[in-house]
């Protein structure tokens, strides 16, 4: 558990932070580590490392960045993941359905949905991953076969909500609307989710990994049974 007043132990995970938004990858593994060793909560430092993602976002967005920094930030954020999963142990649920996620049609931008999976996965939940440019025929077959309950579309182009709107009117066509909560995330806001006729949306792969529990639960109606959260 985190020491609340431990100063050395604050200024560590700060450090964290700012190592993954200079894309020190031996620094932020080398954190990571000595956090678990230490005991310091695993997703405490995914959310300490997730916030160095973000500074990487910003600094691609200010010109400082180029395309290569945002991979290289994206590859270390799985090596974090990676260590994380080794030393929690954590197994995904055999008998759960999986979460089901995708980039959408016309879409290939898979940076971020590739992160959302890593935090998925760090926290128990089994991913079906689609891949990008998927197209709405995939997505109805993987929610007949997983019989899942959290469909998470993923979007960063504006081509792309028109996608997500084809994906949800035909799984009302397909009867399946009401078996599967659809979540939408990437380059999204309300406008969008209400056009789209999704059910939420997220920008951030840490509240989207925690509504996706959510809706884990209330649909299985039984506390724990996808995810070890
Ligand atoms: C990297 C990038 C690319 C890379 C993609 C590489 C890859 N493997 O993904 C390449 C170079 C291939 C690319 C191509 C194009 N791109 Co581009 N790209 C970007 C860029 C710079 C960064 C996106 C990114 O990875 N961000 C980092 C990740 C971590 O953030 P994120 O995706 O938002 O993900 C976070 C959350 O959103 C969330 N999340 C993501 N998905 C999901 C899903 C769910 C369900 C949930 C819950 C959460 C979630 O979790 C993540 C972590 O918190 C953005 C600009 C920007 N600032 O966003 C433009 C941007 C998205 N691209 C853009 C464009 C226009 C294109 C091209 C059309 C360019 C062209 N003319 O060819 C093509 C599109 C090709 C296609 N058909 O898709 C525009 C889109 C504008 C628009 N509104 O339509 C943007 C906004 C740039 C701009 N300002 O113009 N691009």
């Amino acid at each position: 558990m985190v020491v609340k007043n431990n100063v050395e132990e604050f200024k560590a995970r700060r450090f964290l932070t700012y190592a993954m938004g200079k894309l020190d990858e031996d620094t932020v593994l080398n954190l990571v580590q000595q956090g678990l060793e230490q005991g310091v909560d695993s997703f405490q430092l995914i959310e300490e490392a997730r916030a160095g993602m973000e500074k990487v976002g910003e600094l691609y967005d200010e010109g400082k960045y180029f395309l290569c920094d945002l991979i290289v930030g994206a590859d270390i954020f799985t090596g974090v993941i990676n260590l994380v999963l080794k030393s929690t142990n954590v197994e995904p649920v055999k008998d759960a359905p999986p979460v089901i996620i995708g980039t959408v049609s016309g879409d290939i931008h898979d940076i971020g949905k590739n992160i959302m999976i890593s935090v998925l996965k760090s926290k128990g939940c089994q991913v079906y991953d689609l891949g990008v440019d998927v197209p709405k025929e995939a997505f109805l077959e993987a929610v007949k076969k997983t019989g899942s309950t959290v469909l998470c579309l993923s979007g960063l182009i504006t081509t792309a909500y028109e996608s997500m709107k084809k994906i949800v009117d035909s799984l009302e066509k397909e009867g399946l609307r009401s078996k599967v909560s659809v979540v939408i995330g990437g380059l999204v806001n309300e406008a969008v989710k209400n056009y789209t006729g999704a059910d939420y949306w997220v920008t951030d792969c840490a509240k989207g990994s925690d509504l996706c529990m959510q809706i884990i639960h209330a649909h299985s109606g039984r506390q724990g049974l996808a995810c070890l959260y």
